[in-house]
């Protein structure tokens, strides 16, 4: 599987990353669909999911699971092939609130949001949050702001969830301009633990997005979807905002002991 890792930029130091003040700290988000960033409205962690911090290269810092940081290190984000320097070790829940800048994104910041469906054995368990176009993150930002309890749980502050709506970035012919929100009202999703319903709904928005989508906006709107997805990928790598990140699949992992 080939990702791509989304470099988003802490902008204010939580305590929990105090240690790392005036440095360049990143949690790192892996997506398959690069050309959505302009729509990032919020970045996903898991609460109780150990996160690490570690050196990559260029003087920048990373923040992703542990697993993630070993894969990475062997496609040269370390300075030393397969040896990850852990500079510390961090639940989740102390990264939640943090205020980052994401590249492309028409919001200017955004807060990382407790989300209970990331998986710790997928991509960095860092995820960026798209709602235009990703049913999961529409259903549970949907969930947030529902939820003052929830919020509250976690510490996350109105200002952080309420004012950030998703952003028409992708026209499908026969579902508007914000797939996601489309298929999960007209599917009635309940919440983000509506596991079966979500997961027809990404398949739908996934290929409807890819066949039939067109750009409506940034530097490439009128283009189709499969056309400007490769251009935007290789941009945001090209700029030092993205890099591009591998994952075995669990099965060739398995099959080789
Ligand atoms: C932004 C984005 C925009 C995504 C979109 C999807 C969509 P998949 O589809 O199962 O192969 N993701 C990444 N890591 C995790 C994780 N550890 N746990 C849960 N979700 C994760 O997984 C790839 C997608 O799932 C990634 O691409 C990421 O969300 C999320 F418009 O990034 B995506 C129709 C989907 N649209």
């Amino acid at each position: 599987q080939e990702y791509t890792g989304i470099k988003m930029r802490v902008v204010e130091m939580p305590a929990a990353l105090a240690a790392f003040e005036g440095k360049k700290v990143f949690f790192v988000a892996a997506t398959l669909r690069p050309e959505t960033m302009y729509g990032q409205t919020n970045c996903w962690m898991h609460p109780t999911i150990t996160y690490i911090v570690w050196q990559s290269v260029n003087d920048e810092i990373f923040v992703t699971t542990r697993r993630a940081a070993r894969n990475m290190s062997y496609q040269d984000l370390t300075p030393e092939l397969g040896k990850v320097e852990i500079l510390a070790e961090v639940e989740g829940s102390q990264l939640l609130g943090v205020k980052l800048s994401a590249p492309n994104a028409v919001n200017k910041v955004i807060y990382t949001l407790p989300m209970m469906t990331i998986k710790e054995d997928k991509g960095t368990g860092v995820v960026t949050s798209v709602p235009s176009d990703a049913p999961d993150d529409y259903a549970a930002l949907k969930d947030l702001k529902k939820k003052q309890a929830f919020r509250e749980k976690y510490n996350i502050s109105d200002e952080m969830v309420l004012p950030f709506d998703p952003v028409p970035i992708i026209r499908c012919p026969d579902h508007g301009d914000v797939i996601a929100a489309t298929l999960c009202e007209d599917m009635g999703v309940q919440s983000q633990n509506d596991t079966k319903k979500l997961a027809e709904a990404k398949e739908i928005a996934y290929r409807q997005g890819f066949y039939n989508g067109t750009m409506i906006i940034g530097e490439h709107a009128g283009k189709a979807v499969q056309e400007a997805k490769v251009l935007i990928q290789e941009e945001m790598i090209q700029s030092g905002d993205a890099i591009k990140y591998m994952e075995p699949e669990k099965s060739v992992i398995s099959r080789s002991g």
